[in-house]
């Protein structure tokens, strides 16, 4: 397949793909799961596609491109050294926690921007080799928000998107970057700038005119070229994410997954209520608030073992970055001592389970819980949620959600929960335990509704329209 003759070109920091090595040496690689690769490929159709990113493993040269599912896959290398200074450095212990309201506190050093700064680049030069005259590139995330400028420098010609997966800080946080003008200068080389929320949105173009100085008006901000003369605008609008929401609630009814949520809850002993929580081991993520409130209700005797019991699943996570290695020994610390308390022979209090599983699983244990706790300090959107409200097909099931996720805009008829204040946190688990099923299926109704209808689909098209400047 020749380079630069592709119309759509998406950058984002991994390949859809993981490698897969066998015994004999042979290499395969398989689709990653996840909600992105099922949207790229609902706007793929008709479109000569490329997709630039890193594989996962490090290396001191990029793999050949290659084509997978239609897609031509444009490896980008990293080195050993650049996975810990751009990856695990800048992009995870600088930007991760200044975008997350500093939950904990940012590591700066300036041999890691020198990293952003060469691998960003890097993906830039890999987009101009395969971008076709006047493409469409779309940019995703943190770890890449040079590469619009560096793209537009050498490719005028095409149009350039990108979108943020995580918050955009308040511009008081944000201030706190030494490299806080380079990033929205790298920023304001798209065309379009996508939000998971209205009022991260807003903080781009607030910190644009407060920290750059540009002109801003509403959702644009005009930029003005080497001679000061004011000559293209950039819009940034939310765009909220969403999960394959057909495909996943095709996944809970399939008979294997229904069998399997009944097995779950067999082997916990059928409890009255499952409570179970899915993320990523991350501080961001709420994980120690929620087992702080589940061992008070314990401690009150309003939930008892084996007929409230709690499930924990934290798939492992960055463990090579210090936040993240304090966060598991102070989650595990805390599990066990709940555990010791409260477990009676046979029925553990929690059941922490440090894996990742397939999504037939995850599908089937989000069927068996009857209280989903979504209780993050800050996030992006988070996808567990949405994910558990389309798997409930039966309507059965309740979600507690924190008011500091994308996803409470749109599905502010959860329970509702503030994760720092534990007396409503504990008071919103019960009310989510407590309520007539009636009335709980009226309202997991109308959650499901809004995510079938406001699907990953619909939202990468309605990107793409934002792009183009259809919409
Ligand atoms: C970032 C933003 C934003 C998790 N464990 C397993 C597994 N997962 C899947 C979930 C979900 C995804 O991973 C996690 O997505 P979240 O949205 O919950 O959170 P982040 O990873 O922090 O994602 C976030 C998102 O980007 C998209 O824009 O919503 O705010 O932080 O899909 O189901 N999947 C499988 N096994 C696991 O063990 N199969």
């Amino acid at each position: 397949m020749p380079d630069t003759a592709f119309d759509l070109v998406i950058a984002a920091n991994r390949l859809p793909v993981d490698r897969v090595s066998h015994p004999d040496g042979s290499v395969e690689w398989r689709r990653s799961p996840g909600g992105l690769v099922t949207a790229m490929e609902s706007v793929m159709p008709g479109r000569e596609g490329a997709w630039v990113g890193w594989t996962g493993q490090p290396g001191d040269s990029a793999d050949a491109p290659f084509e997978h599912d239609g897609v031509y896959l444009r490896p980008v290398h990293l080195t050993d050294e650049e996975v810990s200074e751009y990856y695990e450095g800048f992009s995870n212990d600088t930007l991760w926690p200044i975008y997350h309201d500093v939950i904990v506190p940012a590591t700066f050093h300036r041999t890691w921007w020198t990293a952003y700064e060469t691998v960003n680049r890097r993906f830039a030069d890999a987009v101009c080799g395969v971008a076709a005259p006047g493409a469409l590139v779309w940019v995703h995330d943190y770890q890449l928000q040079l590469v619009p400028a560096m793209v537009r420098e050498r490719r005028p010609d095409v149009r350039i998107g990108w979108f943020d997966h995580i918050p955009f800080p308040p511009v008081e946080l944000f201030a706190q970057l030494p490299w806080r003008k380079r990033i929205i200068e790298g920023l304001l080389g798209a065309d379009f700038l996508g939000f998971q929320r209205v009022a991260d949105a807003r903080n781009f173009v607030r910190a644009a005119r407060q920290l750059g100085g540009w002109t801003t008006r509403g959702d644009t901000v005009t930029v003005a070229d080497a001679e000061g003369v004011e000559h293209r605008t950039v819009r940034a609008a939310a765009v909220p994410i969403s999960v394959d929401a057909r495909g996943l609630a095709e996944l809970a009814e399939t008979p294997e997954v229904k069998a399997r949520a009944a097995e779950i809850r067999e082997s916990l002993g059928n409890p009255t209520t499952l409570l179970l929580g899915v993320d990523r081991l991350d501080y961001t993520k709420g994980i120690r608030h929620r087992l702080k409130a589940y061992e008070e209700l314990l401690v009150e005797g309003r939930v008892k073992p084996p007929e409230v019991t709690f499930v924990q699943v934290a798939t492992p996570s960055r463990e090579r970055v210090n936040a993240y290695a304090q966060l598991r020994s102070e989650v595990e610390g805390t599990v066990g001592r709940i555990n010791g308390e409260y477990s009676v022979l046979g029925a553990p209090a929690v059941h922490y389970l440090h894996h990742s599983y397939p999504r037939e699983e995850m599908a089937a244990l989000f069927l068996a819980a009857d209280v989903m706790l979504v209780t993050p300090l800050r996030d992006g959107m988070n996808l567990v949620a949405k994910e558990y409200v389309v798997c409930r097909t039966d309507l059965g099931g309740a979600l507690v959600l924190s008011e500091f996720t994308g996803a409470y805009h749109e599905l502010h008829q959860a329970f509702v929960c503030n994760p720092h204040d534990i007396e409503g946190l504990k008071q919103a688990i019960m009310h989510a335990i407590e309520m007539p099923e009636a009335q709980k299926r009226r309202v997991m109704r109308s959650l499901r509704r809004r995510v079938m209808e406001h699907d990953v689909q619909r939202w990468a098209a309605r990107f793409l329209a934002n792009l183009t400047g259809e919409l």
